[in-house]
């Protein structure tokens, strides 16, 4: 390792990389700083399976970084190291590193004391939800072809359904049999969960740039318990706001854990929920009647995109996520979809929430 941070414009002392358990995708290390008071680095090894095109990848991220770290200077920000991540470029000026093996690896500057957490009170998610609005504002005349689909069609549900119409053709693990019902459930809210993309082919949903991870601990906050900065960009790409908005609460407006094996812990928690849309609907000043009226329905859609991708990977053979025991992409799919179902229960509440706030 390194061999690798050498490759990088590191300009202090740094002492060994100690990796980090966060995500279910890259591999991530801190690589602190030898001396008091210098910077700390973020070493990740992109997983490059998944993203097939790291240049067009690491682009995306600086230009998004950029983009808003001018922003911020704009409106005379301070300490905006630490509210927008930076890339560190290769000696070469590239930024990321290619092994002879063929691993790509990637370095930002770490943003020190800043804790991630899994569960927010109802007033860190109403910070968060202004966090989320104002980083999709402050990315709202970014233009699209600017960016590229750092995973092709990644929120797309017409195109994960005909991934997992593929898994169920080749069954190559053999598990489609025992799990009949959970194929019922997916197949009976088909044509409604595509509603979306039918509105965006008939020009009455329009696309922004999203970030498409928009989990819980996909944000730092300080001791406080105050937003510092949006982090994960591998998935900021052109898609609706439903998908921010939806997997925010897929992650974080839900009693139990994404992969929760007892399901009874499993409900929809609407004081996060309201919390977080207040916060969001205040900064997001760009969303048009349409986009608002289906942000409930956005909830239902990352939570039911969920299932069809973690049972499309549990008929594959756990071939995408990383896994820590053998049924754990079962376990998820059965977790996501009982979500779901909460989710339509309260429907009517969440609907009435976005009317009155
Ligand atoms: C993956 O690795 P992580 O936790 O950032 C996935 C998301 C899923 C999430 C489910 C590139 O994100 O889309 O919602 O797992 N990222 C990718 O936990 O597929
Ligand atoms: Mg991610």
């Amino acid at each position: 390792m390194k061999n690798i941070l050498s490759q990088f414009a590191i300009l202090n002392e740094v002492g060994e990389p100690k990796p980090l358990k966060i995500g279910i995708i890259n591999d991530s290390f801190i690589v602190p700083a030898k001396h008091a008071g210098e910077k700390s680095y973020f070493l990740q090894r992109i997983n490059h399976h998944i993203f097939q095109n790291v240049e067009g990848l690491q682009q995306n991220i600086q230009k998004v970084t950029t983009h808003i770290r001018h922003k911020l200077e704009a409106m005379g920000e301070t300490d905006i190291e630490r509210k927008v991540l930076e890339l560190v470029p290769t000696k070469e000026g590239k930024l990321y590193y290619k092994t002879p093996e063929g691993d790509y690896w990637r370095v930002y500057v770490l943003i020190e004391n800043a804790i991630s957490q899994e569960k927010l009170t109802p007033a860190s998610a109403e910070l968060t939800g202004e966090a989320f609005g104002r980083f999709q504002c402050q990315l709202a005349d970014l233009p699209f072809d600017e960016l590229c689909e750092s995973i092709p069609n990644f929120h797309n549900i017409e195109f994960r359904l005909w991934q997992l119409d593929e898994a169920l053709k080749a069954d190559v693990a053999g598990r489609k049999a025992a799990c009949a019902d959970i194929i019922a459930e997916i197949d009976k809210r088909r044509e409604d969960m595509c509603m979306a993309e039918r509105l965006f082919r008939e020009g009455k949903l329009p696309k922004h740039i999203n970030h498409c991870d928009t989990k819980v601990n996909n944000i730092l906050f300080d001791e406080e318990g105050k937003p510092i900065c949006i982090v994960d960009l591998d998935t900021v790409m052109p898609g609706f706001v439903l998908s921010d908005f939806g997997d925010f609460m897929r992650s974080a407006a839900n009693t139990g854990q994404e992969d929760d094996k007892d399901l009874d812990n499993i409900h929809v928690d609407l004081e996060i929920f309201e919390a977080y849309t207040r916060g969001y609907l205040r900064e997001a000043t760009f969303l048009t009647d349409i986009e608002k009226s289906l942000l409930p329905y956005g909830c239902k859609l990352l939570s039911y995109m969920q299932t069809v991708r973690f049972f499309t990977d549990w008929l594959n053979g756990d071939t995408y996520y990383k896994i820590q025991y053998p049924e754990h992409n079962l376990v998820r799919t059965r977790a996501q979809l009982r979500l779901l179902e909460e989710q339509e229960k309260v429907e009517e509440q969440m609907k009435s929430i976005i009317a009155r706030l």
